[in-house]
């Protein structure tokens, strides 16, 4: 019987950290979890070093379920944040590994293709309603059939969605930026550019948009309400979920559609959005919700009430997650939309992937596994630099949700 031999963490910084998790078997096969929670990076390096490591050595690779059981029970704790990426990034590892075993990409292993391709959502963003027009335009250009809008809101400054460079990067600083947040000026400004973004482009594309956890479930019920002839896809996180039933209230309003999840990290967190209807996509991932075999399992509770996925997929998900998010997108039925932001060229310099884009969709890799490759030499070039995200304050000092 093959066993795992050794498993290796890695952290690095190409373009931005990641934590990276390599299983090694005694046959010599190699499988690759993302194990990244931006800004609480090293506390899921521990936890895997730590505690998950020398549990892992001497299973048998093969026993993906009973690995994530062993995992999830067996640590007593339960759910969380660091908990469940450390576990996705075993999972993952497992997964990859069974499809080289295999020699099938993991695709296949998921029940095979239901769809030709994986469509995605850009990010345009402006620091003013012109320069998100040209955003717009430019990714409409490049074939996407979805696209995501944000702008800076006037008079208040920074806010979250706005890209600087070429990646959009929000953490950028050593210790927490600071960042401006008026929900009054926000409610004015907002519908204005979603309005501009279908006045100029039409309705022939997706539109969607973010909230960020910004707003109460009544100030989301208005938002929503008022934004409805731009016919969004989705408006996402219009409220934070640690209370489920606070999006009855919105629904009660609105049928603008709701995305929820990125930041989510168990079917518990998402059972009531999800059986009640409270939702119309689920936004959970492949790393920060226990891996493949928890995500999936989450999207089929997810089918039984016409809830479709709609998976985090920002850069601060290592090409790991994405590989694996759209192996799974590929297979599973009810699939919505994948989110998709280009990494920045150090982090492909590291991660070799085989995902590839073309007329705004992704194509999973054919190679056996997931279709990344982790080059170790690499990524010594690029060593490890705390950032953290941004902190949100209102106008009269107090912190709000980022
Ligand atoms: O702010 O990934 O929809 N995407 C997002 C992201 C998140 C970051 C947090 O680490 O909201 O850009
Ligand atoms: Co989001």
């Amino acid at each position: 019987m093959s066993t795992i031999e050794r498993a290796e963490v890695f952290v690095a910084s190409p373009g931005r950290n990641f934590v990276t998790l390599r299983i090694t078997t005694s046959d010599g096969v190699t499988g690759l979890g993302d194990a990244t929670l931006n800004g609480r990076e090293l506390a899921v390096a521990a936890y895997l070093r730590e505690h998950v490591v020398p549990l892992l050595v001497g299973r048998d690779p093969a026993r993906i379920e009973d690995t994530w059981q062993y995992f999830y029970r067996g640590a007593y704790w339960r759910r969380g944040p660091v908990t469940m990426t450390a576990i996705a990034a075993v999972d993952t590892a497992l997964w990859d590994i069974k499809g080289k075993v295999a020699g099938l990409p993991v695709y296949q292993l998921l029940g095979g293709r239901s769809r030709d391709a994986v469509m995605v959502y850009a990010h345009a963003s402006g620091t003013d309603v012109p320069s998100l027009l040209d955003d717009v335009a430019r990714f409409r250009d490049l074939g996407y059939r979805a696209v995501r809008a944000q702008a800076a809101v006037p008079d208040v400054g920074g806010t979250y969605g706005v890209r600087k460079g070429s990646v959009y990067e929000p953490a950028a600083s050593a210790l927490p930026d600071e960042q401006p947040w008026s929900t009054e000026a926000y409610l004015d400004f907002a519908p204005t550019y979603l309005e501009a973004v279908r006045d100029r482009f039409g309705f022939d594309f997706h539109l969607l948009h973010d909230v960020h956890h910004r707003l109460t479930p009544i100030e989301a019920a208005r938002f929503g309400k008022r934004v409805e002839d731009c016919r969004l896809f989705w408006m996402e996180d219009p409220t934070p979920a640690e209370d489920q039933e606070a999006f009855r209230l919105i629904r009660q309003h609105t049928t603008t559609p709701i995305a929820v999840g990125e930041a989510l990290t168990s079917i518990w967190d998402v059972q009531r959005l999800i059986t009640e209807q409270l939702i119309d996509y689920v936004r959970t991932t492949v790393v920060h919700a226990g891996g493949i075999t928890h995500l999936r399992r989450i999207f089929d509770l997810a089918a039984l009430h016409q809830v479709r996925t709609g998976s985090h997929g920002a850069t601060d998900l290592s090409p790991v997650t994405l590989a694996a998010a759209v192996h799974l997108d590929v297979a599973v039925p009810n699939f919505g939309i994948q989110e998709y932001m280009e990494h920045a060229p150090e982090t492909m310099e590291v991660f070799r992937s085989g995902v590839r884009f073309a007329d705004g969709a992704l194509q999973p890799s054919e190679a056996p596994g997931l279709g990344v490759e982790y080059d170790e030499k690499a990524a010594e070039r690029f060593p490890y630099e705390g950032r953290y995200l941004p902190v949100a304050r209102r106008l009269d000092g107090s912190v709000h949700d980022w």
